[in-house]
């Protein structure tokens, strides 16, 4: 094993991994789901709310200036993370779903038209599809999809070819929350720019796993969740180039997105502000920039060297048991694995695991074209963190050897 990593050292930072499932030890596998949160995103958060709680960006008093440096902080946390080259180009917003609505809104809707097309892939997550066929009803765009092969990974020949002069946008997964796919997106962005589309990249499943640097990718818009990312839910990002972000209107109206209201005419703020109309979730991007914090404090590419073997040794286990049948074999994968096994529902799976302490999660992972491009309308997830551990794919492997009996 090459871990450079204190796994036993990094688990005692997440206090729910010690809980204890009908006397079981917890195997948290449902990391593509939501990820746990670490002490010191539990504490920031405390803290917080202990010793700066205001609203921001209204008040002058003590606290309101605490709790609005602590929220702009955040921002430049966040900026920082991401490489973006200053930190208005950082949008708060709930998450990946509200992010890509925004600038489905607010980018779809005043500059895509009929016969513009939008290229989507067969793997995006509901959220990355229905947020671009509002624009497409509205509008008269049409979606364009880019199909998937066997292995789960994109067909860029197919890609090459759909992309024309139509192309105005290419909205799709930095990695699939159901195969684990890394997309080539640099490569893609690169061609997608070459016809003069712009790309929205979902970071949803890659930012937990690997660095993100958007100015060497130089995709337009990059959207994430906090909660994916070891933070709380309620809180994620959009990363917009700032001339993009200039010339798009707002998503949302409300309180402090506005230079100057009348009835007759309202101006908006530059952005970021044009974008967070009413109070945001503060305490949820406080947490993050914690979240982003104690990460730094990580070796990251040996965390991700770690899942990687950590996969690969899941992968293999998973591969002896009969009948089990893995999807998405990319060859660059993020740590999960989506499966079915032969006679057995993957909800029925699911619920067995749990008895046993496992949590997976089963169904088609609001990913249902893809599923349906595989003919089938469910599979089991494991999918795995950092903080997970050979002996957990073990279990893993020994419950499910159990149900293939009990099933089978
Ligand atoms: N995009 C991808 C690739 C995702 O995996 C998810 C959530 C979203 C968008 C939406 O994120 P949200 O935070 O706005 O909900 N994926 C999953 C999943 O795989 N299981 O539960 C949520």
């Amino acid at each position: 094993m090459t871990t450079t990593i204190d796994v036993a050292s990094i688990r005692r930072d997440f206090p729910i991994l010690h809980t204890r499932v009908g006397g079981r030890p917890l195997v948290y596998l449902d990391n593509a789901a939501t990820t746990q949160k670490p002490v010191a995103v539990l504490s920031a958060l405390e803290k917080h709310y202990k010793e700066s709680n205001a609203n921001i960006h209204r008040g002058v008093h003590y606290l309101a200036e605490r709790a609005t440096d602590a929220y702009e902080l955040a921002r430049k946390t966040v900026a920082g993370f991401l490489n973006a080259a200053r930190s208005e180009e950082i949008i708060f917003v709930r998450g990946t779903t509200e992010g890509i609505n925004l600038i489905a809104q607010s980018y779809g809707f005043p500059f895509l038209g009929e016969g513009d097309e939008i290229l989507l892939t067969t793997m995006e997550h509901h959220a990355n599809i229905v947020p671009w066929q509002l624009v497409c009803e509205r509008n008269g765009a049409k979606l364009r999809i880019i199909p998937v092969t066997d292995s789960g990974e994109l067909d860029m020949e197919a890609f090459t070819a759909l992309l024309s002069e139509r192309t105005k946008i290419v909205s799709l997964a930095h990695a699939s929350n159901a195969l684990g796919t890394v997309n080539p997106v640099k490569a893609m962005v690169d061609k997608a720019h070459a016809c003069g589309a712009i790309v929205l990249l979902d970071g949803a499943q890659a930012v937990g796993h690997f660095p993100v640097d958007v100015q060497d990718l130089d995709c337009d818009f990059y959207v994430f969740s906090g909660h994916k990312l070891f933070s709380t839910t309620g809180a994620g990002v959009v990363y917009g180039k700032y001339d993009r972000l200039q010339s798009m209107p707002p998503f949302q109206g409300g309180g402090d997105m506005i230079n100057k209201v009348t009835f007759e005419k309202t101006t908006y703020k530059r952005p970021p502000g044009r974008f967070e109309a009413g109070t945001p979730n503060i305490g949820g991007a406080v947490a993050l920039g914690a979240a982003i914090e104690y990460l730094g404090g990580l070796d990251r590419l040996a965390l991700l060297e770690y899942e990687h073997d950590l996969l690969q040794y899941a992968t293999g286990l998973l591969s002896e048991i009969e009948g089990l049948k893995i999807y998405g074999r990319a060859s660059e994968k993020v740590s999960l694995i989506s499966f079915t096994l032969e006679g057995v529902h993957p909800h029925d799976i699911a619920t067995v695991l749990d008895a046993d302490g496992i949590a997976i999660r089963a169904g088609h992972h609001c990913t249902q074209p893809l599923h349906r491009h595989y003919g089938i309308s469910a599979t089991a997830r494991a999918s795995f963190a950092y903080y997970n551990t050979r002996e957990e794919a073990e279990k893993l492997t020994a419950s499910l050897k159990k149900i293939k009996l009990l099933f089978g």
